[in-house]
């Protein structure tokens, strides 16, 4: 099973998206997902340049050890672009494998935990009067869990709103656009917000909130506080998590629990945080984490700390990581929640896949492999269109965290 040719695909169908195609000398194809948000050049290239003729005449069964030669390999380790590259070759592999051995790679990981992965959708507005009919429309079709994010009064606009609710993506304009953000309007601002959708739909259902990286620690511990009558699901990415021992402080003040990882690319991102037991979910991704090999290693070393998973599922990752991220999340033990922003009518066209929602659910293919595939012609017919995410100044003009 030698490697014999690996294609990287630009494709924009409605958004920027990666993907590497590896092809073996035995006609079995894999796909995996690359794409990094509005760096999307970066990771093709590195893939072209870097990747690609490393891969040739290897072979496809062994994963872990082309994990290895990949990132022991480059001596630069870690990184977005290097990780998510690296998350692509895994991903591809895993479905080669998949497809070899006439199984759904969840079987290859252990087989079903559960018999559904439970997701969570965004319910975006503007108003709280928005929000709550955002909501209703989540649980009318079936949502058990949802995330909340509003606008705040004074400010133009806010991370997680925008007129598009279903089908929201951030990376807007080639050049980045500027929001400007107050901490105190926020503070005030949200805990009523929270007040409102409980009254409204009562205990059970699952809240959530995306801090975005905004606050301090001090700050967040406040933010948890006032949240906690409402009992979120998870608080995430309070502060930034570049100064892992940040968290202690927000843990000593609330037991709102506090979900982190999106941005990060290693277990050595998120170690302290597991050690230390100062988060509740980790939200690394397949994509931007190392991919299926790499993520599982993460979940397994989160499980032994009492942490579960909470897969990043943006719109910004494409269907094929959603394919393997679903993989992943019905058969560990500790599985958390799942994103799923919904992907385009044009997006899913593009990538045909078998994994489907129902009642709450997400669950993953039972085809052999991941169960999802790139249409290359259709692909072809969605140029690349450069789009970077937006910057966030204070109201002083001071860069901030977006
Ligand atoms: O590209 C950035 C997005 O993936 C991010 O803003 C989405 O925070 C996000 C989330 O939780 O979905
Ligand atoms: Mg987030």
């Amino acid at each position: 099973m030698k490697i014999t040719e690996a294609r990287v695909i630009v494709t924009c169908p409605d958004r920027n998206f990666v993907t590497l195609k590896i092809v073996t000398d035995d006609g079995l194809t894999g796909v995996g997902d690359a794409t990094l948000n509005g760096r999307e050049l970066a990771v093709a290239a590195y893939l072209t340049d870097h990747v690609v003729p490393l891969l040739i005449g290897r072979d496809a069964a062994r994963i872990e050890d082309i994990w290895q030669y990949l990132y022991r390999g480059a001596y630069w380790r870690r990184g977005p672009v290097t990780m998510s590259a690296i998350a692509a070759v895994d991903t591809a592999l895993w479905d080669i494998k998949g497809k070899a051995a006439g199984m759904p790679v969840y079987q290859l990981l252990g087989g079903r935990s559960r018999e559904g992965v439970t997701v969570y959708g965004h319910a975006n507005a503007e108003t709280v009067d928005g929000i709550l009919e955002e909501v209703a429309h989540y649980t009318a079709l079936g949502y058990q869990a949802v995330r909340v994010q509003t606008g705040v009064p004074g400010l133009a606009s806010t991370y997680g709103v925008s007129a598009d609710r279903m089908f929201y993506e951030p990376a807007d304009a080639a050049l980045p656009t500027e929001n400007v953000w107050s901490t105190p309007r926020y503070l005030d601002h949200v805990p009523g917000v929270f007040q409102r959708v409980r009254e409204e739909f009562g205990p059970h259902l699952r809240l959530l909130h995306d801090v975005h990286h905004r606050l301090t620690p001090i700050e967040a511990a406040r933010l948890g506080q006032s949240l906690e009558p409402y009992h979120l699901t998870w608080m995430e990415d309070p502060v930034p998590a570049e100064l892992q021992e940040g968290f202690r402080l927000i843990r000593q003040h609330t037991t709102t629990p506090i979900a982190v990882g999106e941005v990060f690319n290693t277990i050595w991102d998120c170690k302290r945080l597991i050690d230390e037991q100062l988060i509740d979910y980790i939200r690394a991704t397949v994509v931007h984490a190392g991919g299926i090999t790499h993520l599982r290693r993460i979940f397994d070393y989160a499980a032994i700390h009492h942490v579960r998973s909470g897969s990043h599922g943006a719109t910004d990752l494409s269907p094929v990581c959603m394919a393997a991220a679903l993989h992943l999340d019905v058969s560990i033990p500790n599985f958390g929640l799942q994103e799923y922003m919904r992907h385009t009518e044009a997006t899913d066209a593009v990538f045909p896949h078998t994994y489907h929602f129902a009642d709450g659910y997400l669950h993953p293919s039972e085809e052999p492999g991941l169960g999802v595939d790139i249409d290359e012609e259709l692909a072809a017919r969605h140029p690349y269109r450069p789009a970077q995410l937006p910057i966030n100044r204070l109201e002083d003009g001071t860069v901030h965290n977006w």
